[in-house]
C-alpha cells in the first residue's frame, strides 16, 4: 500500500517535471507567426507602439528586449552597462515597471510576445556604485543591499582565464562581474522571484545571459520552479516560459552546448559564423544544400539562430570578422533572407542602432535619455536607429516564413557555384545570386501557375507589384533573373504574393 502510494507520487512527480521541462522549448508564438526581433536598447513605450504599428501587422512573433532590471550607471553610458545588475527593480533607461507592464500587455494584444534578456549569472563589477533606480551598492565588498545580496551569495573571487576549464568558466568572474552562486538556495529564491514576477506581467520567456557560466544543474532547479505563463495574458493553460540560453560553443572549448539542451533551447553561434562566411564568399552557396545539423549545428528545434547578435556585430563575444552586419547591407540582407527562407532553427532578427565605437550606447537626446526612433516616409528609421527589421527585404521575408510554415525544403537548385534556389513545399520559392555574373535561368518554383510579386525588390500592393514580377508556367517553372547590377541578390515569391 505504502509502496504503491510512493511509486504513484514518484510517477506523478516525473510526469509533472517532464511537462515542465518539455514546455520550455515552445516559443509560445501566436498562431501564424514565426520570427523574433531583438529591439536592442529600445524603450518600453517605443516597443509597445512598434508592436501595434509595425511588428503585429507585419507578422513578427516576438521581441527580445534588453535587460529590464536595474543596472549600474557607467560613465559615458555604454550599451554594456545593462549587463551589470544592481538589483531586480524594474527601472532602466528603457523605462520603469509600469511602462514595462503596459508594453507587455499592448504587445500581447498585438499578437507579439515579449522575451526578456535576463542577467543572473552575476552582479555589477567594481567601479561605479549607483544604479538606474537610484540604488547604491558596493561591488568591491559584494554588497548589493537593494536585493539584498551579501558576500555570502557569491563565489570566491577569481577571474575566468581558461575556457578549457569548466570550473574556472562557471565559478569565476566573467570580465570582473561579481559571480553569484546559483547553488545557494537564497540566491535561487531571488532569481525565481524575479523571473516569476516577469511571468506575472505577461512575458513569454527568457534569453538567459551567460548561461555557459552557470552550472546546468543549478539552472534546472531554477527553471523547474518557474510558474506557468499567465492565462490572463492570453497564454494557454500549462504553458511554460520559453528558454533560450546564451552558450557560445564553437566546438573547441570545455563547455558544450549539449549540456544545456535538456533545459531549453540554445543560441547557435556556429550558424552566425557559417552564414557570414557563406555570404561573404568564403564558402560557395551550393554547399548550403545540407544546411543544418551537418554543419555542426544543434537540432533545428533546439537552435536559436541569427545572422548577428548585439555582441558579435561589434566584436564582443564570439565575434569575428566574418560576422555580417547592417554595415555590409547587400550580403546581410541575403544572409537574413536565407535564414528566413530556410526551415532550420528558431529565427531571430537583429535590430541595431548605428555605431562607430564598440562601446557606444544607443542614441540619446542629452547623453543620458534614450532617444525614440523616428521614421522616414518609406517606414525606415532615422535618428541613429538602423531598424533592420523595417527593411523591406527583411520584413517581407518574415512574411515569407509565415506563408510557408509547415512545409519542407525541396527542389534544391544550384549552378555549381554561388547561384542557388529552392522551394518550400508548393508555398514559396527563393533564389540567390552571389556570383559576379547574372543569374538568368529557367527554374522549378513548385508554385501553381500565375504571376507573383518578388517580395525582395518590392511588395504586393493591391493587385500590382512595386518590384519585379515572376510568371510561373503550368509546369511550375519560371525564368528567374537576378542581375549583379540589382540592389539585392535575392528573389522570393510565395502563396500570398500571387497577383
Ligand atoms: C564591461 C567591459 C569590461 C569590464 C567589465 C566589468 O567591457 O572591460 O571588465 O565591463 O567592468 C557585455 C559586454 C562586456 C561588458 C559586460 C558588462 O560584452 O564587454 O564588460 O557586458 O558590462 C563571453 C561569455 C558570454 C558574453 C560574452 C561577451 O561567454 O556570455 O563574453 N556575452 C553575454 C552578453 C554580453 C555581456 C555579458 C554576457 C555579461 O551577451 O553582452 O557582456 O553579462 C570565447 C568564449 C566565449 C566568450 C568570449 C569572449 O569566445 O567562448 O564564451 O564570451 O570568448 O571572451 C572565437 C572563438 C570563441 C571565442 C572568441 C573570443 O570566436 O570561437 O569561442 O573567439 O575569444
Amino acid at each position: 500500500m505504502i509502496f504503491t502510494k510512493i511509486s504513484l507520487s514518484v510517477a506523478l512527480l516525473l510526469v509533472v517535471s517532464s511537462q515542465f521541462t518539455a514546455g520550455q522549448f515552445n516559443p509560445n508564438y501566436q498562431s501564424g507567426r514565426n520570427t523574433i526581433v531583438h529591439l536592442f536598447e529600445w524603450k518600453w513605450d517605443d516597443i509597445a507602439a512598434e508592436c501595434e504599428n509595425f511588428l503585429g501587422p507585419n507578422g513578427y512573433a516576438g521581441v527580445q528586449v534588453s535587460p529590464v532590471n536595474e543596472n549600474v550607471v557607467s560613465g559615458g553610458r555604454p550599451w554594456w552597462e545593462r549587463y551589470q545588475p544592481m538589483s531586480y527593480l524594474l527601472v532602466t533607461r528603457s523605462g520603469n515597471e509600469a511602462q514595462f507592464a503596459s508594453m507587455v500587455k499592448r504587445c500581447n494584444n498585438a499578437g507579439v510576445r515579449i522575451y526578456v534578456d535576463v542577467v543572473f549569472n552575476h552582479m555589477a563589477a567594481s567601479g561605479s556604485n549607483v544604479g538606474t533606480a537610484g540604488s547604491t551598492a558596493n561591488p568591491d565588498s559584494k554588497s548589493f543591499p537593494a536585493v539584498p545580496y551579501s558576500s555570502l551569495d557569491f563565489n570566491p573571487t577569481c577571474a575566468i582565464t581558461n575556457y578549457n576549464n569548466a570550473e574556472n568558466i562557471r565559478n569565476c568572474e566573467l570580465v570582473g562581474l561579481k559571480d553569484l552562486n546559483q547553488g545557494n538556495s537564497y540566491v535561487q529564491d531571488r532569481i525565481v522571484d524575479f523571473l516569476n514576477k516577469l511571468i506575472s506581467l505577461g512575458v513569454a520567456g527568457f534569453r538567459v545571459d551567460a548561461a555557459k557560466h552557470m552550472w546546468p544543474s543549478h539552472m534546472k532547479i531554477i527553471f523547474n520552479r518557474l510558474n506557468n505563463l499567465s492565462t490572463s495574458h492570453g497564454f494557454a493553460s500549462n504553458s511554460r516560459p520559453f528558454i533560450f540560453q546564451e552558450v557560445i560553443d564553437m566546438g573547441s572549448e570545455a563547455i558544450s552546448k549539449y549540456e544545456y539542451t535538456g533545459l531549453g533551447t540554445v543560441t547557435e553561434f556556429r550558424f552566425s559564423d557559417s552564414i557570414g562566411k557563406a555570404f561573404r564568399g568564403k564558402d560557395q552557396l551550393r554547399w548550403l544544400v545540407n544546411w543544418g545539423t551537418d554543419w555542426g549545428f544543434l537540432p533545428s528545434d533546439l537552435a536559436l539562430v541569427f545572422v548577428d547578435n548585439h555582441d558579435n556585430q561589434r566584436g564582443h563575444g564570439a565575434g569575428g570578422a566574418d560576422v555580417l552586419t547592417y554595415k555590409t547591407s547587400k550580403q546581410y540582407k541575403m544572409a537574413t533572407a536565407f535564414m528566413l527562407a530556410h526551415p532550420f532553427g528558431i529565427s531571430r532578427v537583429m535590430s541595431s542602432f548605428a555605431f562607430d565605437d564598440t562601446d557606444q550606447g544607443p542614441p540619446t537626446t542629452d547623453g543620458n535619455t534614450i532617444r525614440s526612433p523616428s521614421f522616414n516616409a518609406d517606414g525606415s528609421c532615422n535618428g541613429g536607429w538602423v531598424c533592420e527589421h523595417r527593411w523591406r527585404q527583411i520584413y517581407n521575408m518574415v512574411g515569407f516564413k509565415n506563408a510557408v510554415a509547415g512545409t519542407g525544403l525541396q527542389n534544391w537548385w544550384d549552378n555549381g557555384s554561388n547561384q542557388i534556389a529552392f522551394c518550400r513545399g508548393s508555398k514559396g520559392f527563393v533564389a540567390f545570386n552571389n556570383d559576379s555574373y547574372d543569374l538568368n535561368s529557367s527554374i522549378q518554383t513548385c508554385l501553381p501557375a500565375g504571376t507573383y510579386c518578388d517580395v525582395i525588390s518590392g511588395s504586393k500592393s493591391g493587385s500590382s507589384c512595386t518590384g519585379k514580377s515572376v510568371v510561373v508556367g503550368s509546369d511550375g517553372r519560371a525564368t528567374i533573373t537576378i542581375r549583379t547590377s540589382e540592389q539585392d541578390g535575392v528573389l522570393a515569391i510565395h502563396a500570398n504574393s500571387k497577383l
